[in-house]
Order: C-alpha cells, then sequence, then structure tokens
C-alpha cells in the first residue's frame, strides 16, 4: 500500500512540473520579457505623439486666424462701401443714387464750374433719365430761393453744334421732359452761340442752351461708385 502512495506521488510532481512549464512557455510566446529600455520607449513615444498633436493645433490655431483676419477685411471693406453708398462728402447731399451739391455763393463760366466741381472730387451734374432729372430738380427748387437763378449742368455741344453730349460721354437726353420752351421754341434753340447746358429757373429749371461764357452757379456731382 505504501508504494502504491509513493509511486501516486511520483506521478503527480511530474504532472504538476510539466503542467508549470508548459503555461510559462504560453507566457512567454504571447507575452514577450520587457526590453531594459522598452519603459524609456514607451515614454518617449508618448511625448512624441503629444508634441505631434500640439504641433497641429498650432497650425489649426493658425490657419483659424488668418480666416478670422479675411472676414474682419472683408467686414470691413462691407461697412466702407456702406458708408459711401449713405453719406457724401462735406456740402453734397445724397439724391436718389447720386451726391449732389448747388454751390448757391458762386457764379462762374461753364468750364470754371467743371473745374469747381472737379477740385471737389466730382464734375458737373449729369442725369441720365426722367427719374434721376426729378430729384434733380426737387433738389434745386429746394436749394435756391430765387426762381430766376440758372445753374450749369454736365451737358454741352461745343464739340459739334446739336450733338449734345454729357461730360461722361454719353448722349443727353432730348425733348420733354428735360428740355424746356423758349419763347414757345423747343430747346435748345440758339445754335452755335449757346453750347452749354443749364437749368433755366424761370422755365422751372428745364434745361436750356446757355452761353458758356455766362455766369451760373455750378451744380455738382459725385457718384457713389467713383
Ligand atoms: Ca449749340
Amino acid at each position: 500500500m505504501r508504494l502504491i502512495v509513493s509511486v501516486f506521488w511520483i506521478v503527480a510532481e511530474t504532472a504538476w512540473a510539466l503542467e508549470e512549464n508548459s503555461v510559462d512557455n504560453l507566457y512567454d510566446e504571447h507575452f514577450p520579457s520587457l526590453h531594459p529600455n522598452c519603459t524609456q520607449s514607451l515614454t518617449d513615444l508618448l511625448l512624441l505623439r503629444q508634441e505631434v498633436l500640439l504641433k497641429e493645433l498650432k497650425e489649426a490655431e493658425q490657419v483659424s486666424a488668418g480666416i478670422l483676419r479675411e472676414i474682419a477685411d472683408i467686414l470691413t471693406d462691407n461697412v466702407s462701401f456702406t458708408s459711401r453708398e449713405v453719406s457724401c462728402p462735406g456740402n453734397f447731399k445724397k439724391i436718389g443714387n447720386t451726391c449732389l451739391y448747388l454751390a448757391k455763393e458762386t457764379d462762374v463760366a461753364w468750364e470754371a464750374a467743371r473745374v469747381f466741381c472737379q477740385d471737389l472730387g466730382g464734375d458737373l451734374a449729369v442725369f441720365r433719365d426722367a427719374s434721376a432729372f426729378a430729384e434733380v430738380l426737387k433738389y434745386v427748387k429746394s436749394s435756391v430761393a430765387v426762381k430766376a437763378t440758372t445753374v450749369w449742368v454736365g451737358g454741352s455741344d461745343h464739340i459739334e453744334e446739336g450733338g449734345w453730349r454729357w461730360v461722361s460721354g454719353e448722349d443727353m437726353p432730348r425733348g420733354t421732359p428735360f428740355w424746356g420752351d423758349y419763347n414757345y421754341v423747343r430747346e435748345p434753340a440758339q445754335g452755335t452761340g449757346a453750347n452749354c447746358a443749364a437749368l433755366h429757373g424761370p422755365d422751372g429749371f428745364l434745361i436750356h442752351d446757355g452761353v458758356c461764357q455766362n455766369k451760373y452757379k455750378p451744380l455738382c456731382q459725385i457718384n457713389f461708385n467713383k
């Protein structure tokens, strides 16, 4: 009986040893032992990763700042553009889609009137349609106390008799409602003796051909898109 027990214990110890050996092999196979520098390498890797992330964040921040600067510039431009649309410089007044200034204290010949307006950053006024002309008449009539006043505007036929053009180069409109009458004759009627366009007060400020050397008041204009 004692012999059988001894044999059993020998067999059990051998099996135990074999099993322990097998577990160690499995552990080594799937979980190789750490290199002595492994911990340091992992730390270096984590630090490198953090450095890359910080660099990416910094680049993203720089891009965002650039975009914000561009948006700010666009908004500034829009504010400036809007300001130009809603306000006119100096004595100029916003009338319709333009800035007008009737120099009530100035009486000069037509060419001098142009120079006067150009010195203010504009030119003698032009109006291309009846709506713009109506706005001009409303402004002029509200500005002058004396109905006999005559006002220079930016039209002439001094290059070619009868070829009335604005100083901006376009053909002037003809007939009603722009041009007035003088002694029941439709303007322009004075031929080569009168080559400059004026708003004739006694005729409700409708256009007459005036003698360019006459001294009238300049109606100056500055356009928004200049
Ligand atoms: Ca003429």
